[in-house]
C-alpha cells in the first residue's frame, strides 16, 4: 500500500477547543473595551496567540504598551487554561479517534501541526498523543498560519515531500497554508467558509467509507 503523511490541526480538529479560545479572547476584547462576537472568531482560529491579539487591537481601534501586550496575552492563555482543565478523552471531536486508529492499523505516518503553544499537554489530557509520530506546535515555529511552515515542517520530520501530504484543517488560514505547501487540504467545518479546501467535511464521521485509500490515491489539484 502506499503511503502519505497525514497531518492534522489540533484546535477544531481533534478536539472542540475552539469554543473556548472564543470565550476567553472574549473576555479579554471585553477587559480592552472591545466587541468581539463569532464574526471575527472566525477570523483568529489557527491565527497564533500574538497574532490574535494584534487582529483583536486593530479592531477595536486600540493601541496598548508592549507590556500591557504581554499581560494580556498571559492573561488570555490562564482564561483559556482554566476553561481546558477538565478535558479529557470525551472530547475528541466525532470520529478522528478512530480515523487515526485506522491510519495507525494501516502504518501510515501521523503528524500534529499545530498553532498552538498548548498542544502537547491537550493531546496527553485527551489520551492520544502516542498516535502521533511527529508533534509541531506553536513552539516549534517562527511563521504563524497562513504561512505553511508547520506543515513542511510535520512533513519533513516524517520524510515526506508536500505532495504526499494530507493536511486537516478547520480554519481559512491553515487550508491557505496547506495549499500554499501544495498539500492536499480536508477541511473540517462549513464548505461556504471553508471554500478554498480540495474537499470539506462536516465531521469525519462524514467522509465516505474507506476514505483514507481514496486519499492515498488522491493527487492535488
Ligand atoms: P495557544 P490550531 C490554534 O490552534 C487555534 O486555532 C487558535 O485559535 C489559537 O489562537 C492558536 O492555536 C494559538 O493557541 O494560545 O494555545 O498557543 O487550530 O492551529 O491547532
Ligand atoms: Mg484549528
Amino acid at each position: 500500500m502506499s503511503k502519505k503523511a497525514f497531518i492534522f490541526d489540533l484546535d477544531g480538529v481533534i478536539v472542540d477547543t475552539a469554543k473556548f479560545h472564543f470565550i476567553a479572547w472574549q473576555r479579554l476584547a471585553a477587559s480592552l473595551g472591545i466587541n468581539f462576537t463569532e464574526k471575527e472568531n472566525e477570523q483568529l482560529k489557527g491565527v497564533s496567540r500574538v497574532n490574535s491579539l494584534k487582529k483583536i487591537l486593530e479592531w477595536g481601534n486600540k493601541e496598548i504598551s508592549p507590556a500591557i501586550f504581554q499581560t494580556k496575552m498571559d492573561q488570555k492563555n490562564e482564561e483559556y487554561l482554566e476553561l481546558i482543565k477538565t478535558l479529557d478523552v470525551n472530547d475528541i471531536l466525532p470520529g478522528v479517534h478512530d480515523f487515526l486508529l485506522e491510519l495507525k492499523e494501516l502504518g501510515q505516518p501521523i503528524a500534529l501541526g499545530s498553532a498552538s503553544k498548548n498542544a502537547r499537554p491537550i493531546l496527553e489530557k485527551l489520551g492520544i498523543k502516542d498516535l502521533f509520530d511527529v508533534i509541531v506546535d506553536g513552539t516549534d515555529v517562527t511563521k504563524a498560519k497562513p504561512d505553511p511552515e508547520v506543515f513542511l515542517n510535520a512533513c519533513n520530520h516524517l520524510g515526506y515531500t508536500a505532495i504526499d501530504s494530507v493536511v486537516f484543517e478547520d480554519s481559512v488560514a491553515g487550508v491557505q497554508a496547506a495549499n500554499t505547501a501544495g498539500m492536499i487540504s480536508i477541511g473540517l467545518g462549513e464548505q461556504d467558509i471553508l471554500h478554498e479546501a480540495d474537499e470539506v467535511f462536516t465531521h469525519f464521521t462524514n467522509m465516505p467509507q474507506d476514505y483514507i485509500k481514496t486519499l492515498l490515491n488522491k493527487k492535488k489539484q
